[in-house]
């Protein structure tokens, strides 16, 4: 047909639904096998929904997180009395906090903090468990564990946010509450308790990463559909046989900033930014507390940071002169 296509105008194939590669199927499960199409997801993906492939990591995985998703819902159900409509209202007001810093890293009763352990226990155990099934599913389809282990830095960053910060601490005190409003007060209390996290380097790289992401997906995305008139969306095509599509997205860097990505680089970049931005997250809360106390001092001492002249008497640290640390 000599209709004009981009991957704008696309044409929804209406063809027997396909089920897939074949693949060696170990232990009980098989693949599903029923699929149907979608008009409008077809507009934003593939149009075929399905088949589903749950597996046993899949089942445990989203068993573990309706439990922890329960846990949460409930406590903060019973914290408005049991009041549907106050739920609503205050919903994003609501929380279910970690355990006091009295408590260490023993086990407290469930209503001063054990359901948040709890809770913390079957969410990781949920992202875990995902965690293997995107590693499985990956084999089985003889591919690269890629996402596997990008997903695997994500993973970390939440862990030592929830477990392994709050274990080299001493306390399950430190683990970040579940609640909308809650979550977020814990992080500006955490940035300010320790001297304003924008002074700590590997929060800084984190930003780094994470807005060069963003930047690298615009570009990205950018040059893919501005050649996609020259069918530049078929990238394997491109790389195996080089046409005008390739061609001219490559010129148009070299043209902007004299160096190109290629069709396969650029998602190695793409890879490494985002794995990199948990990464170095991760790295960044781990150290705080831990190793430094106070960043803007940290960044003072390093000559990051100029130390401003001393206007009024110093203010001791409350941290240091009452409560827990006493
Ligand atoms: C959180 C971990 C992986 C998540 C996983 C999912 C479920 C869902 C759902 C129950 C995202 C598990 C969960 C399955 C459960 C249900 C429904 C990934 C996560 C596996 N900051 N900051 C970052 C900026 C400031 C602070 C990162 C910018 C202030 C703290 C990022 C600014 C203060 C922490 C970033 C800014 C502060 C961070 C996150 C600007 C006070 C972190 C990267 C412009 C507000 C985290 C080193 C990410 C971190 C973090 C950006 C400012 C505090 C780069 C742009 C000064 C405490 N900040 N920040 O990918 O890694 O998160 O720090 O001001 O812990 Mg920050």
């Amino acid at each position: 047909m000599a209709e004009y296509q981009n991957i704008f105008t696309r044409v929804q194939v209406s063809a027997p639904h396909y089920p897939g590669v074949p693949h060696n199927p170990r232990g009980v499960w098989v693949r599903g096998v029923k699929a149907s199409a979608n008009y409008w997801l077809g507009k934003i993906g593939d149009a075929q929904i399905g088949p589903f492939y749950l597996g046993s990591t899949g089942v445990a995985s989203i068993l573990c997180f309706i439990i922890a998703f329960e846990i949460v819902g409930l406590n903060m159900l019973a914290s408005v009395n049991w009041n549907p409509l106050q739920f609503i209202r205050q919903l994003f007001w609501l929380a279910l906090e970690p355990p006091a810093p009295q408590y260490g890293l023993r086990l407290p009763p469930l209503r001063d903090g054990g359901w948040h352990l709890m809770a913390g226990f079957f969410l990781t155990m949920s992202v875990l468990l995902w965690w293997v099934r995107t590693y499985n599913l990956a084999r089985k389809l003889k591919m690269g564990t890629h996402t596997a282990w990008a997903f695997a830095s994500a993973i970390f960053l939440f862990l030592v946010l929830g477990f392994i910060r709050p274990v080299m601490m001493g306390s399950w005190s430190e683990a970040v509450p579940y609640g909308i409003f809650a979550h977020l007060d814990w992080t500006a209390a955490f940035s300010l308790r320790y001297g304003n996290l924008l002074y700590n380097p590997f929060h800084a790289l984190s930003i780094v990463f994470l807005y060069g992401s963003v930047l690298l997906f615009a570009m990205h995305a950018g040059t893919i559909m501005a050649v996609s008139r020259f069918g530049g969306e078929r990238e394997v095509e491109q790389v195996l046989d080089r046409g005008t599509a390739s061609e001219r997205a490559a010129l148009f860097w070299r043209w902007t900033m004299g160096f190109n990505a290629t069709m396969e680089s650029v998602h190695r970049w793409a890879w490494w930014f985002a794995v990199l931005c948990t990464l170095t997250g991760g790295i960044g809360i781990l150290l705080t507390g831990t190793v430094v106390d106070d960043w803007y001092l940290w960044a003072v001492k390093h000559g990051v940071a100029p130390s401003y002249p001393t206007t009024f008497e110093p203010v001791p640290d409350p941290a240091l002169t009452s409560g827990v640390a006493q």
